[in-house]
């Protein structure tokens, strides 16, 4: 560990909770505090980014970060699929302490509940100014299927802390295929009332499943065979929209347009922004521009519009001069997928391609391919190092670690499986979070410590998920891995018990709260 770093950040938090300390109205000393931006990928899987060794494609806006940054190896998601990891990461909550958590439907009602302390609420009650861009897909409205898409919702971001919002309520694979801003459909269209069904189809509205030769922009492989949006099958029922309807080839730009749009306008603030992409998730449908600049095709497009995103982000705080004092993270909210439903090739063109790097498994996954995820952390004022870190962290203690930077004091009971690890984020601090929870599709919980890896037996019976080609990672037995051998490859479980007991125990305490760590 190195002294002289451990000073210079030390004085720096500390000067930090001064500034914090110095009240409202005292501006000079409020301006210590950084920007935060959190740029959260959906999918981009632990080797999808040249920085982390992908060989096909070239992520240089990313590599900028990485190169001025701290890139760490052993970074992870909560969970291995989206609600529940975004739900982890927003709450503090580790999401299967609750049993509504699971990959949310377009209509799902608000998952997150106003009265519930959020990274939002926690930046909020430090004096920033707060923004959520992007994908949501952690619910919206009061109650399941009982929106009213063509009204304000009467619950919705700004009651969890985000004064701003530019988001998609779900997925681009899922209805309703429109942006909701600040609680309405944006560009809404009064000739074309917006109706959402997940249970049944509206008379007359064409599906993929009836009318394949309407499937335009691109065909499904499984699933997705419900309403057609531009030509594009999708997950659920929905009539009308009109003009709000989004194209799917301009969804990064409309997203990149208002967070720039919104750095702009509080350039002068202290902001909080959750920049949470709609890529590289299905259906891959890059802008034109995109198109053909790769040899991955769609998917590998995907990951360059990804860069590009962040490319803008960074030109537009250069050209504010707000750079050096912008604390980044970016991250991805589960491991990679090929094939998930969309006939876009993504399989035949890998060209060597491995999205999860040597990891064994991906989205789903109890294996590391499903949780292990890049993290990259750059805020020149503080890191003044480059690195590559292979200290273990999780997005589940983000929220305590940035509040504990920004000075704010998070309720008791609040976050309750969040703990502050800014000092590992800014390399200050190279011991591990002593264990991870990794928290599969099915459920399964997986406990990560720096040389082991238990997977708790399960009595779902598939091996692998045939129709994303994913390894799974199911077994009735116990799994355990030696985490100093890469790929889990070998279970070890029955030569070595006394270490299965020893994880097990930690995962019954972390489950009966019985446990913490610093
Ligand atoms: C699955 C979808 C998949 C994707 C996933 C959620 C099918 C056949 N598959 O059910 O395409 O949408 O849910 O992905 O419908 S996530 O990254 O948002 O968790
Ligand atoms: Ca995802």
């Amino acid at each position: 560990m190195n002294n002289g770093r451990i000073g210079i950040i030390t004085l720096a938090l500390a000067s930090v909770s001064n500034a914090v300390c110095a009240q409202v109205g005292n501006r000079g000393e409020e301006q210590e505090l950084p920007n935060v931006i959190l740029i959260y990928a959906d999918d981009l899987g632990y080797g999808d980014l040249e920085c982390y060794g992908a060989c096909n494609v070239h992520t240089p806006n990313v590599n900028r970060l990485a190169e001025h940054g701290i890139r760490f190896t052993n970074g992870y998601a909560a969970a291995s699929t989206s609600t529940p990891s975004r739900y982890s990461l927003l709450t503090g909550e580790y999401a299967w302490r609750r049993n509504d958590t699971g990959i949310a439907r377009g209509d799902a009602g608000m998952i997150v509940k106003p009265w519930q302390y959020t990274m939002a609420d926690m930046f909020k009650s430090a004096g920033y100014v707060t923004a959520a861009l992007g994908k949501w897909h952690l619910g919206l409205g009061e109650k399941t299927g009982c929106q009213d898409w063509n009204a304000p919702l009467p619950a919705a971001l700004g009651d969890l802390g985000f004064d701003y919002s530019y988001i998609m309520a779900a997925t681009a694979d899922r209805v309703p295929c429109v942006f909701i801003e600040n609680g309405k459909v944006a560009n809404y269209d009064s000739s074309s009332p917006i109706y959402v069904s997940y249970e049944k189809n509206f008379p007359g509205e064409p599906t993929g499943k009836d009318n394949p030769e309407l499937l335009y922009n691109l065909r499904s492989s499984h699933g997705h065979d419900q309403s057609i949006v531009n030509g594009i099958g999708r997950i659920g029922y929905m009539k009308g929209g009109g003009k709000a309807l989004w194209k799917d080839e301009n969804i990064a730009d409309s997203i990149t347009a208002h967070a720039i749009d919104f750095i702009q306008k509080h350039k002068d603030e202290r902001f909080f922004m959750y920049f949470a992409t709609n890529d590289v998730h299905v259906p891959r449908f890059p802008h034109p521009r995109f198109r053909g600049k790769n040899k991955m095709g769609l998917r590998g497009e995907a990951i360059i519009q990804f860069d590009w995103s962040v490319g803008q982000l960074l030109e537009t705080l250069d050209e504010l001069g707000l750079t050096e004092n912008t604390l980044i993270i970016l991250s991805s909210d589960n491991g990679p997928v090929v094939d998930d439903g969309y006939q876009d090739r993504a399989e035949e063109l890998l060209n060597g391609h491995t999205p999860a790097g040597a990891l064994r498994g991906g989205k789903y996954s109890t294996f590391e391919g499903g949780t292990r995820v890049p993290v990259i952390v750059h805020w020149p004022r503080e890191i003044r190092v480059p690195q590559v870190s292979e200290v273990i962290v999780s997005q589940i203690d983000w929220l305590a670690s940035l509040a504990s930077l920004v000075g704010a004091k998070i309720p008791s009971g609040s976050a309750p499986d969040s703990y502050d690890r800014m000092g590992n984020l800014l390399g200050a601090d190279d011991s591990d979070r002593p264990w991870v929870i990794e928290h599969a599709a099915n459920n399964t919980l997986s406990v990560r410590t720096r040389n082991w890896k238990y997977i708790e037996p399960n009595d779902d019976p598939r091996t692998i998920q045939k129709t994303t080609n994913t390894e799974l990672g199911n077994s009735s037995e116990p799994q355990l891995y030696d985490m100093t051998v890469e790929g889990e490859r070998e279970n070890v479980a029955t030569r070595y018990p006394a270490k299965v007991f020893e994880l097990q125990s930690i995962l019954r305490q972390v489950r009966n709260r019985t446990i913490s760590i610093r």
